[in-house]
């Protein structure tokens, strides 16, 4: 029996490998075989989140591929954080026949410029990450399955100001990212929706090493709280810096936070960054304790949210292409639609109508150089 039921593999293996599993049914039996592309930040100053994305990407895709009704493998290109690098690595990915969906970019300020051609070219896409406005909304083909700053920082805010009292805020925001700019407008709208006093608004750069100038004034205003949105490697330095010029009082960050990152290069100096999130490590949930666990086991350290919700986006993926029935980019594409009450480890998943994601998220802080709940 044995050696009949390898041959029968072999012979199915074989039939699938010379076809394009985009354009073709490719089915060995019920069994749908698929490549999926994926565009993340693996170098440079943000590969930490890049880092995490695919190790949840691999580990989903070990799992589905031992379930054996899909078949998943991955062709995975460095962004390393940059518009230019993930257009091109974009478009490689999209003249490759036999790639049916992508996954990425890490970015927003990538998905900007890679959503659009993807949807142009009519291959569904999905961020994990990519958590600025309108991302969904760049085409029918673009989804996403990260929280939106959106639903994020006036929770976060929200959660500050009941605890705290707080009246006077200070913003601070990086200017040249899509991602960074998103979550100031939203800070902004948040606290004007709440009444909140905003003393002032800063900015900085990508890369920017001393923010001295920006701190000294915020300090001199003295805010009850400071609302800040960057990427891990600036917020961290930010908030490093903004403790050693004296400054006490606790920051709200949005996804760009929600990195272990902070806590390693800030360290003591991250104590009291609160950040809203769909993702905690020490929820009471089988299937999220068996995630933790697996990925300890594999790489060595806790998953964080970034490896959560690539994890969850693989099975997404997975999901719809057995119910498409097919790997094709159009049947993939309508079938990503229909995604609902999906049971991942973020919850039970849904797209709404324009491929956004309905969530809601956890509110964190970071005490003794821990995330932990925020009460
Ligand atoms: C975005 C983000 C970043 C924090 C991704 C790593 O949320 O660019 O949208």
């Amino acid at each position: 029996l044995m050696a009949v039921l390898l041959l029968f593999a072999l012979t199915a293996c074989s039939g699938n490998s010379s076809e394009k599993s985009s354009k073709t049914a490719s089915n060995g039996g019920d069994k749908v075989n698929a490549k999926i592309g994926v565009i993340s930040y693996l170098t440079g100053p943000g590969a930490a989140y890049g880092e995490a994305i695919t190790n949840g990407l691999k580990m989903a895709q070990k799992e589905i591929n031992a379930k054996g009704d899909v078949k998943i493998d991955l062709v995975i290109e460095d962004s390393a954080g940059k518009q230019e690098q993930a257009l091109s690595a974009g478009q490689k990915l999209m003249s490759n026949d036999d790639i049916v969906g992508l996954i990425g970019p890490t970015l927003s300020t990538e998905m900007n410029v890679v959503g659009p051609e993807a949807d142009m070219n009519g291959i569904p896409i999905m961020g994990t990450s990519t958590t600025a406005e309108g991302i969904p909304q760049i085409g029918d083909y673009v989804f996403r399955n990260s929280l939106p700053e959106a639903l994020a920082i006036p929770a976060s805010i929200k959660k500050a100001v009941d605890k705290y009292g707080a009246k006077k805020v200070a913003i601070l925001y990086g200017n040249d990212d899509v991602f960074t700019k998103s979550g100031f407008d939203t800070m902004k709208k948040a606290a004007e929706d709440m009444g909140l006093d905003i003393l002032t608004i800063e900015t900085f750069q990508k890369g920017q090493s001393d923010y001295n100038a920006q701190l000294t004034k915020i300090k001199g205003l003295k805010p009850d709280l400071i609302l800040c949105s960057a990427l891990y490697n600036e917020g961290a330095v930010i908030m490093d810096q903004a403790r050693k010029v004296g400054i006490d009082v606790p920051f709200v960050g949005g996804n760009g936070f929600n990195s272990p990152q902070v806590i390693d290069i800030a360290g003591k100096a991250a104590d009291g960054l609160i950040v809203a999130t769909p993702w905690f490590a020490e929820k009471q949930d089988p299937k999220v304790q068996d995630f933790v666990k697996k990925y300890e086991t594999e790489y060595g350290k806790k998953p964080d949210q970034f490896a959560a919700q690539a994890y969850d986006a693989l099975y997404i993926y997975a999901e719809a292409l057995k119910n498409a029935g097919e790997a094709d980019r159009d049947a993939l594409r309508d079938s990503l639609a229909k995604i609902k009450d999906f049971p991942g480890i973020l919850g039970n998943f849904s797209f709404d109508k324009d491929g956004d994601v309905v969530m809601e998220p956890t509110v964190l802080i970071i005490k003794d150089g821990k995330f932990q709940p925020f009460q």
